[in-house]
C-alpha cells in the first residue's frame, strides 16, 4: 500500500478506537485508492487524505422522551456532516437499537463516495439514534422525532445538510420530523427528503433504491450477456430497499425466492408473494415468519442469516452491515451465483466481498449499487427548489440513466488503473475523483 495511505490509515485507527465498522469502511476505501495516491504525490502535501478522514463535524445529543405511560427515556443522537465538498450534507436516519458513533461514521464516510458517483452536488453526511422503534405506539414515535428534531433543526437546512430516512425511519418519521422542523424553522423548504407527496416528496423516491440497484445490476449483467429473465434471486431483508428490489425483479421476468428479516427468511419456490410481504412488513409492520402461516408451500426458518444456504443465481443483501461473511459467501459460490448486487450499506465483509471476486462472480458494491435512493434524493431537492414536480416516469427515467452513469464510471475507472472488472475499486476510485479535485481548489480548509 502507498506509504501516506498506509500511514493516515494506522493513525485512522488509533485516534478512533472501538469503531470497528469505520475502520472497515476506510480500510475498504483507502485500500483500492493506494493507486491513486501513487500517481498523485501533491495530494499528501495538501494533507488531503487527513482532512478527508476526519468529520467536518460531528454532532452528538440527548433525546429526551416521555412513553405512553409516563415514564422518562432518553436516547443518543447523532448527525455527523462527514464532507461537504461538492454540494451540502445529505444522507439518512438511521433509528435502530445498536446505532452507535462507528455504525454513524462508517456510514457517513461512505455517503461521501456513493453520493459523488451520482454525478450529483451532494456532500456526505449520515445521522440517527440507538432509539428503537420496534413495539411503539405511533404516539410515542411521533414524541420521539419531535424530541430529535428539536436538537436537529438548529443545524441542517436546504443549503447546509439534507437528511433523509434509512433503517427505521420511513415516511411515517420523516413526516413527523418534517412538521416537526417546519413549525420550529418557520419555513418549508426541502429540508428533509423521502418526503410524502402531499409536502414536496418526489415521485419514486420510496422505489428509487431497490430499482435503481436492479437497474445498475441490469448494467453489470450485460457485460457477460446475462439478465435478470427467468433467474432465481435471493433478497435479504424485508423493508424498504428489498421490496423494491424484488418488484423490480420481478418485472423484469426474474423470480425471488427468499427474503428475510432480522429474527429469520422465508423459502417460496414459486416465488414470493410480494403483496403478502408489503401487507405484512409495510402495513402492518409484522415479522416475515407469518408469511409462511398464510402461504402453504412456502417455509420459515428462524435466524436470518440462513438465507444465503439458499441456492440462486444473483444474491442481493438489502438488510444491514456484515450481513453475508466469509462463509456465507462460500456457500453462495458453492451452490452456483454468479452475481451479486449490495442493496445496504456495507452487507458484505471484507473477505466475503474479495472471495466473490477471486471467484468470477460480477460484484457491484453498496456505493454504487444503492445510490439510487440519494439520487432520487437530490432529484427531490431540486423539484422542491423549482417549486415543481416531475412525473413517476420522468424521475424513473432519470434513476435509471444516473445508474448506468455510475456503472459506466465505475468501470472505467478500474479499466484506467489496470483493475478492470474490480467494481470495489471502480467506485472508489471515481467517487472519490470528484471530491478530491473539490477540496484541492478548496484548500486546506
Ligand atoms: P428498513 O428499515 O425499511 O428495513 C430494514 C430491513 O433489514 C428489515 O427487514 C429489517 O428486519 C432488516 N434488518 C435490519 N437490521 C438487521 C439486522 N441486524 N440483521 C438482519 N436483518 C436486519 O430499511 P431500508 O430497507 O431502508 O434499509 C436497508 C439497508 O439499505 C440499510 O443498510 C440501509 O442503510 C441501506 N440503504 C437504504 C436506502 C434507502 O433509501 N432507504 C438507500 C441506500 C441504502 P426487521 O424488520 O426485523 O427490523
Ligand atoms: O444510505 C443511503 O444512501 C440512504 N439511506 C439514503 C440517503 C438519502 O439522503 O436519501
Amino acid at each position: 500500500m502507498n506509504a501516506y495511505v498506509q500511514r493516515v490509515l494506522q493513525d485512522l485507527k488509533d485516534r478512533n478506537p472501538n469503531q470497528p465498522e469505520f475502520h472497515q469502511a476506510a480500510t475498504e476505501i483507502l485500500s483500492s485508492l493506494s493507486v491513486v495516491f501513487d500517481k498523485h504525490p501533491e495530494y499528501e502535501k495538501s494533507g488531503l487524505l487527513e482532512m478527508l478522514v476526519e468529520p467536518e463535524r460531528v454532532i452528538m445529543f440527548r433525546v429526551p422522551w416521555v412513553d405512553d405511560n409516563g415514564n422518562v427515556h432518553v436516547n443518543k443522537g447523532y448527525r455527523v456532516q462527514f464532507n461537504g465538498a461538492i454540494g451540502p450534507y445529505k444522507g439518512g436516519l438511521r433509528f435502530r437499537s445498536n446505532v452507535n458513533l462507528s455504525i454513524i461514521k462508517f456510514l457517513g464516510f461512505e455517503q461521501i463516495f456513493k453520493n459523488s458517483l451520482t454525478g450529483l452536488p451532494i456532500g456526505g453526511g449520515k445521522g440517527g439514534s440507538d432509539f428503537d422503534p420496534k413495539g411503539k405506539s405511533d404516539n410515542e414515535i411521533m414524541r420521539f422525532c419531535q424530541a430529535f428534531m428539536s436538537e436537529l433543526f438548529r443545524h441542517i437546512g436546504q443549503d447546509t445538510d439534507v437528511p433523509a430516512g434509512d433503517i427505521g425511519v420511513g415516511a411515517r418519521e420523516i413526516g413527523y420530523m418534517f412538521g416537526y422542523y417546519r413549525k420550529l424553522a418557520n419555513e418549508h423548504v426541502g429540508v428533509l427528503t423521502g418526503r410524502g407527496l402531499a409536502y414536496g416528496g418526489s415521485l419514486a423516491r420510496t422505489e428509487a433504491t431497490g430499482y435503481g440497484l436492479i437497474y445498475l445490476m441490469e448494467e453489470m449483467l450485460k457485460e457477460k450477456k446475462l439478465s435478470f429473465k427467468n433467474k432465481t434471486c435471493v433478497i435479504s431483508g424485508s423493508g424498504n430497499v428489498a421490496i423494491f428490489a424484488n418488484e423490480k425483479v420481478t418485472q423484469l421476468g426474474g423470480k425471488v425466492v427468499a427474503m428475510s428479516d432480522s429474527d429469520g427468511y422465508i423459502y417460496d419456490a414459486d416465488g414470493i408473494d410480494l403483496d403478502l410481504v408489503k401487507e405484512i412488513k409495510l402495513a402492518r409492520r409484522g415479522r416475515i415468519s407469518e408469511y409462511a402461516d398464510k402461504r402453504s408451500g412456502a417455509k420459515y426458518v428462524a435466524g436470518c442469516k440462513g438465507i444465503w444456504s439458499v441456492a440462486c443465481d444473483y444474491a442481493m443483501p438489502c438488510a444491514t452491515q456484515n450481513e453475508l461473511d466469509l462463509d456465507d459467501a462460500k456457500m453462495l459460490v458453492a451452490n452456483g451465483v454468479k452475481a451479486v448486487g449490495e442493496g445496504a450499506n456495507m452487507p458484505s465483509t471484507i473477505e466475503a466481498a474479495e472471495y466473490f471476486q477471486a471467484n468470477g462472480v460480477l460484484f457491484a458494491p453498496a456505493k454504487a449499487a444503492n445510490a439510487g435512493g440519494v439520487a432520487c434524493s437530490a432529484l427531490e431537492m431540486a423539484q422542491s427548489s423549482m417549486r415543481s414536480f416531475w412525473t413517476f416516469e420522468e424521475v424513473d427515467r432519470k434513476l435509471q440513466s444516473i445508474m448506468v452513469n455510475i456503472f459506466r464510471n465505475i468501470k472505467a475507472a478500474a479499466e484506467r488503473y489496470d483493475m478492470p472488472g474490480n467494481y470495489i475499486a471502480g467506485a472508489n476510485i471515481a467517487g472519490f475523483e470528484k471530491v478530491a479535485t473539490a477540496m484541492m481548489a478548496h484548500g486546506v480548509c
